[in-house]
């Protein structure tokens, strides 16, 4: 099974950021009820090393804490957006949940993560989006901020790419303290 840690968001969430969504040709807009943020991409998984990954993420002790999202950001390959994105505040408290799910995932054998933490709530995938709409919605929405809202729980979900959208189940949920 494909595997990513992450957060999910009240539905009261969702909707606030749905409500963003539109005004850019060619992009694809994320469903609501699929947004969440990724603390750790697993990837692939045999079941075997799914459940061993369940009782390292269970044996995790972190704290709970208010995140407020603020601001929007691209991620781009070759020069083209590829991703529009809803930031969120700095936040050590979010940084240390990060890292205490790196150690417990490296402990079960997971290959070390090389990429930046980048903490974001993907709102569109991109193709080819009409650059001067792109640049237009990010800045007129760059002072977006919601919450703070308490993050209580991570999640431990599985994905399965679909046609349209891929499914993104929260497999277990892990209280924060
Ligand atoms: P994204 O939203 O920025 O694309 C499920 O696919 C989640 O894991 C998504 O949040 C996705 O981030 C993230 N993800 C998918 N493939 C990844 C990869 N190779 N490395 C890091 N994160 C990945």
């Amino acid at each position: 099974m494909r595997l990513f840690v992450g957060l999910d968001f009240p539905w009261e969430t969702k909707q606030l950021l749905a409500s963003l969504a539109g005004g850019i040709p060619g992009a694809r807009w994320v469903p609501p009820e699929n947004y969440h943020l990724t603390l750790r991409f697993i990837g692939e998984v045999p079941a075997h090393d799914a459940e061993e990954i369940h009782h390292a993420l269970a044996a995790l002790r972190a704290r709970a804490f208010p995140l407020v999202l603020a601001g929007m950001g691209t991620f781009a390959k070759g020069g083209q957006a590829t991703q529009l994105w809803v930031g969120v505040e700095r936040n050590p408290l979010l940084e240390a949940l990060r890292n205490k799910v790196e150690i417990a995932l490296q402990r079960t054998g997971c290959e070390p993560e090389r990429r930046r933490f980048t903490p974001h709530i993907t709102l569109a995938r991109l193709r080819e989006p009409a650059a001067g709409k792109l640049v237009g919605f990010v800045q007129s929405h760059n002072l977006f901020r919601a919450g703070p809202m308490p993050v209580q729980h991570f999640f431990l979900f599985s994905s399965r790419l679909g046609k349209e959208a891929s499914v993104y189940t929260p497999e277990v949920e892990y209280a924060l303290h």
